[in-house]
């Protein structure tokens, strides 16, 4: 009993540190109408102080009935402050809304944007602004210049 019952704290130890690793990581900016025929792209930002592995995390972005996703290929790591950007197919539609979600390994989610509608046709993307910022609140997201890999700015 002893034993096991070591080896279960052990697991909700690495449970709690996993859990903390994914929350760190959001979805930061989203380019769903790039400049004539590009690839939309998600891009992923870690404000934790730990790098967190995301192998196999999935970013689809869902415009019903449509929905596109990309799958996170193995040993990709998210350094702390890091960024990650996740490209779509070229060949999807050239349709201009939708909302992103990003899970996890296991398929838990890990954060959701809200419905993006970005008719411009242009470089400028929706993006957390500040960078990062997270209160489950539509006024997180605002429209800027495109800024991938890079923190958030407005233009
Ligand atoms: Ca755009
Ligand atoms: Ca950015």
């Amino acid at each position: 009993m002893r034993i096991a019952s070591g080896i279960l704290a052990s697991l909700s130890i690495v449970v709690a540190l996993s859990a903390i690793g994914a929350g760190s990581v959001v979805i930061n900016e989203v380019e769903l109408n790039p400049t004539g025929n590009a690839t939309k792209w998600a891009e992923l930002y870690n404000g934790g102080d730990e790098a967190v592995e995301i192998s196999g995390w999935v970013v689809t972005i869902v415009n019903l009935p449509w929905s596109g996703m990309i799958v996170v290929p193995d040993e990709t790591v998210i350094p702390a402050g890091g960024y990650y950007v996740a490209e779509g197919d070229p060949q999807w539609s050239q349709d201009y809304q939708g909302s992103v979600t990003l899970v996890d390994g296991m398929r838990m989610k890990v954060d959701e944007s809200p419905l993006i509608v970005d008719d411009g046709d242009s470089d400028f993307t929706y993006g957390r602004y500040p960078n990062g910022l997270d209160t489950d609140q539509r006024t997180d997201w605002k429209l800027m210049k495109a800024t991938p890999r890079a923190e958030n700015a407005l233009s």
